[in-house]
C-alpha cells in the first residue's frame, strides 16, 4: 500500500514532493522508487524538517504511535484505515488532536472518493428516505495470517464507514454472522461473514464480506430508498489496488490540496473512532455467535 501511494505521489498527484519513505525493511523502502530518500524509521521521517505531511500505510497496530508523532510535530497526516485497533487508542488520538489549534488528521476511507460511490451518494436524495443498504465485499484471496477478526477490522471497516456516510447516521448495533466457512479459507478462519448494521435512525445495512472468494475482487452496494434504488455496480478487478486506483488518486490529490490550503477535507479522527467502535462491536458479535452488540456512543 505504501509503495502504491509513493508512486501515486510522484506520478499522479500534483502539489507535493515525495520527501522520503520509511519501512521496517530498509531494502524494501529503497526499492520503491529509484533514488528515493529512505529514512531509518517512521519517527525520524515524521520528525524531519524536510517533511510537511505524512501518509501512513503501516499496519494498524503501528498507527497510534505514528499519528501521535505527526500531531505532536504539527504535521498533516493521512492515515490508512483502520485508524487503530482499539477504541481506547482512537480516543487518545481524538483527545491529542483536540488540544491542537486545528485538526491535522484524515483517515483513509477512500471509498468516499470513488466515482461510483460519489455518484451513488449524489443520487440518494432522489431515492426517497434511505431504508436499506446491501453490500458485497469480496477479495480473491487473503494471506494465511488474515484472521477472522482482521476480516472485520481491516475489510468490513470499509462498509462501516461507507454506511455511516451514506446514511449520514451512526451505527447503533452490529451483528456478524458466521455461515459455513469456505474450505478454501485458512483453517479456523471464519470466511465468509455476514454483517448486519442497525442504524440509529432505523435503517439497516447488510454486508457479505468474503476475502477468499476465489472469484475476483468485487465490491457492490445497493441503496434502497422509499421510492427508488441505486447501485454501485460490481467492477471485478484483480485486487483492491486496481479496483480503487481512481479513488486513491482522487483521495490523495484532495488531501494534498487540502493540506496546502490549511484544512482537513475528508473523514477525520472522529470518523476513525466511530469505525473502530463499530468494528470492536463486530468482533464481539463474531465471537458471540452473531449476537447483536451495541456500539457505544463516543461522540
Ligand atoms: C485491504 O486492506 C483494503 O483496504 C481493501 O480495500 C479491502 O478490500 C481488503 O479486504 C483489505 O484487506
Amino acid at each position: 500500500m505504501g509503495a502504491d501511494h509513493a508512486r501515486r505521489l510522484t506520478s499522479r498527484v500534483t502539489g507535493a514532493v515525495l520527501a522520503g519513505v520509511s519501512d521496517p525493511f530498509p531494502g524494501r523502502a529503497g526499492a520503491v522508487l529509484p533514488g528515493v530518500r529512505v529514512f531509518s524509521s517512521a519517527l525520524s521521517l515524521i520528525g524531519s524538517a524536510d517533511v510537511d505531511a505524512v501518509l501512513i500505510a503501516s499496519p494498524g497496530a503501528a498507527h497510534e504511535e505514528q499519528v501521535l508523532a505527526c500531531l505532536a510535530a504539527g504535521k498533516w497526516v493521512l492515515c490508512e484505515k483502520p485508524l487503530t485497533l482499539t477504541v481506547a487508542s482512537a480516543q487518545r488520538l481524538v483527545a491529542a488532536e483536540a488540544a491542537l489549534p486545528r485538526p491535522l488528521a484524515q483517515v483513509g476511507f477512500m471509498r468516499r472518493f470513488d466515482p461510483a460511490y460519489t455518484r451513488l451518494h449524489g443520487l440518494l436524495p432522489s431515492l426517497g428516505r434511505l431504508l436499506l443498504l446491501h453490500n458485497i465485499h469480496r477479495n480473491v484471496s487473503a494471506p494465511a495470517s488474515f484472521t477472522s477478526e482482521m476480516i472485520v477490522r481491516d475489510s468490513l471497516v470499509h462498509e462501516v464507514d461507507i454506511c455511516r456516510w451514506l446514511f449520514a447516521d451512526e451505527i447503533a448495533s452490529v451483528s456478524v454472522l458466521s455461515p459455513a466457512a469456505s474450505g478454501l479459507a485458512p483453517s479456523g478462519v471464519q470466511d465468509p461473514q455476514v454483517a448486519i448494521f442497525r442504524m440509529a435512525g432505523g435503517g439497516i445495512a447488510t454486508t457479505e464480506v468474503f476475502v477468499n472468494s476465489q472469484v475476483g475482487y468485487e465490491v457492490r452496494c445497493e441503496a434502497v430508498g422509499e421510492t427508488d434504488s441505486a447501485f454501485v455496480p460490481a467492477s471485478p478487478a484483480p485486487d483492491f489496488l486496481v479496483r480503487f486506483a481512481p479513488a486513491y488518486d482522487i483521495e490523495v490529490q484532495a488531501w494534498v490540496s487540502a493540506c496546502s490550503h490549511g484544512f482537513v477535507g475528508g473523514p477525520g479522527l472522529q470518523d476513525g473512532l466511530a469505525a473502530t467502535a463499530a468494528s470492536e462491536a463486530g468482533v464481539r458479535s463474531l465471537r458471540n455467535g452473531g449476537t447483536p452488540v451495541a456500539v457505544r456512543d463516543f461522540s
